[in-house]
């Protein structure tokens, strides 16, 4: 009866979970659903080797903990000065001595081998097909394409934007302001600390390469995608690289990673992954504006004898 009572709590639960990952799996990811535990699901190649290194770090705890635990149940039950009034004198054991130094080595190199792959895996891609910087400012994210994967595109066109957080929606009336505009442009309320006003458009199957960085005049920050399995350190004065690939198409949250100062949660991430198409066509739309602004800048530089601003493509 009882046995039967704990199966069906175990199992509602267990639905209850199932249900709410599914949820969390839908067009907006990374969204926080009430109870939800675990990782967020793996949408890059990434996240899906930090799954599995997650996995088997938890095997290997579980494991170790399990058997700590049973050794001193063991050891207190045993050794009690009731059962074991006289203590044995050993003090040294060689056998023992090497196991115990021995074991705990082996399980680090089982678990340095993947995590060094992982690291090297997730550190950059040989073959990217596009490049997105992501600056860190005081306190919000500015984006360029600087190479925005389009073939035909010229030399030292790029887009370039910033991107604010879309209403801070604690209830004041300060703040409404920026969700209801936010509403009335996506059709849907922003999600709490998570929208922005300007999504990052990115194609899906690609190979983006991310550089990370942080404003000269600035702090310390760090752009994380969780669902990636992006999470790096935007430092002022350094660019940091990775990489992601994300095949499904989606409104994928991230929030800034590194307590930066005051607004530090209120500079999220909005990444809109989208088919190959649709890209190409959103980031031209862009490109002619930022060519547009970019020649009549050229003319006024040359016209007061400046150089050019223009940046080469990476490739
Ligand atoms: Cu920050």
């Amino acid at each position: 009866m009882l046995k039967a009572r704990i199966f069906a709590i175990a199992a509602g639960l267990f639905a209850l979970v199932a249900g709410l990952s599914a949820a969390g799996a839908a067009d907006l990811v990374g969204v926080p659903v009430p109870w939800s535990f675990d990782l967020q699901p793996a949408a890059s190649p990434t996240m899906e080797r930090i799954r599995d290194l997650n996995v088997l770090l938890n095997i290997i705890i579980i494991a170790i903990t399990i058997f700590i635990a049973g050794l001193m149940a063991y050891i207190c039950f045993k050794f009690s000065v009731k059962r074991h009034p006289d203590p044995s004198r050993t003090t040294h054991n060689t056998l023992l001595e090497v196991v115990w130094t021995v074991v705990p080595i082996i399980i680090l190199v089982v678990i340095a081998i993947p995590s060094f792959k992982l690291l090297y895996f997730a550190d950059r891609t040989p073959d990217a097909e596009m490049t997105l910087k992501a600056t860190g400012h005081q306190w919000y994210w500015e984006y360029t394409y600087q190479d925005a994967g389009l073939k035909d595109v010229k030399e030292g066109a790029e887009v370039n934007f910033e991107s604010v957080i879309a209403c801070r929606g604690d209830g004041s009336a300060a703040d409404t302001k920026g969700c209801d505009e936010f509403e009335a442009k996506h059709g849907r309320k922003p999600v709490r600390l998570l929208d922005t006003d300007t999504q990052i458009v990115l194609p899906v199957d690609t190979n983006i390469r991310l550089l990370i960085t942080a404003a000269p005049e600035g702090v310390l920050h760090a752009w994380a995608l969780p669902a990636a399995g992006v999470k790096l350190d935007a430092v002022p004065g350094r660019i940091n690289e990775t990489w992601m690939r994300i095949s499904k198409p989606g409104i994928y949250f991230g929030q800034c990673s590194e307590l930066c100062g005051k607004d530090h949660g209120f500079m999220p991430i909005t990444v809109k992954m989208v088919p190959k198409a649709e890209y190409a066509e959103w980031v031209r739309g862009k490109l002619t504006a930022a060519n547009r602004g970019r020649e009549k800048s050229t003319a006024q530089n040359k016209g007061s004898g400046k150089k050019s601003t223009q940046v080469a493509r990476t490739k």
